[in-house]
């Protein structure tokens, strides 16, 4: 089967965010025909939207998968849902928030799923995560992510202390 590489955002804001987090990974690496390459290291910001929740814990992981990209989706949600994930209003607080970022060099517009992400080149707190998995990465249009990371909106991001015992810093082929 064809493999492909999916970066994944998660993103949390209640319940332990970090704990919320790690949780997600090891889900997203027991999933199958799939492998956990690569995590980012973790980072505090202030929320989009809403301004009345907590800042948001958020990172990013590098996977590397045989399933197609609703197979995946699905995969993401029902992780979210293990994670009493509810939906309440839209950019509101949230245990757990899973988006699948980039699907190789696809663009696909599904009714339930965009990729790249829409708001992907909008947000410091999925750029940088992204350049510290992939230094060189580039979005399917030939955008290089480490000049959209010049020019993002500023989100106060603040790198957290690694989780002992995570994959964090390490990259592909580590
Ligand atoms: N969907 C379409 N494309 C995708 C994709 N690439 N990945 C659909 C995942 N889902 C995708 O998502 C709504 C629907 O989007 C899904 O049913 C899926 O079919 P949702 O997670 O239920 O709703 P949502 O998250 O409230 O809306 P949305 O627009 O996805 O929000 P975002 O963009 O995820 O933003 N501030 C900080 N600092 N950090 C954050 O992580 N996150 C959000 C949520 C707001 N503010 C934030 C953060
Ligand atoms: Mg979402």
């Amino acid at each position: 089967m064809p493999e492909t590489d999916a970066y994944i955002g998660l993103g949390s804001n209640l319940a332990d965010p970090l704990s919320q987090l790690a949780g997600a990974i090891t889900r997203l690496a027991a999933l199958p025909y799939t492998q956990l390459v690569a995590q980012s290291p973790f980072y505090a910001s202030r929320p989009v939207g809403p301004q009345d929740q907590p800042d948001f814990v958020n990172g990013a992981v590098l996977l590397r998968t045989a399933l197609g990209p609703l197979d995946l989706l699905d995969a993401l949600q029902h992780i979210e849902r293990a994670h009493q994930r509810e939906r309440i209003q839209r950019w509101g607080p949230r245990t757990l928030d899973l988006d699948l970022l980039l699907y190789g060099n696809h663009h696909i517009d599904d009714d339930r799923l965009t990729v790249p992400h829409v708001e992907l080149a909008n947000r410091d707190f999925v750029l940088q995560p992204l350049l510290d998995l992939t230094p060189t990465l580039i979005l399917p249009d030939g955008r290089p992510v480490s000049e959209l990371r010049q020019s993002c909106p500023d989100n106060a991001l603040r790198r957290l202390d690694p989780v002992p015992g995570s994959l964090a810093s390490m990259g592909p082929g580590d």
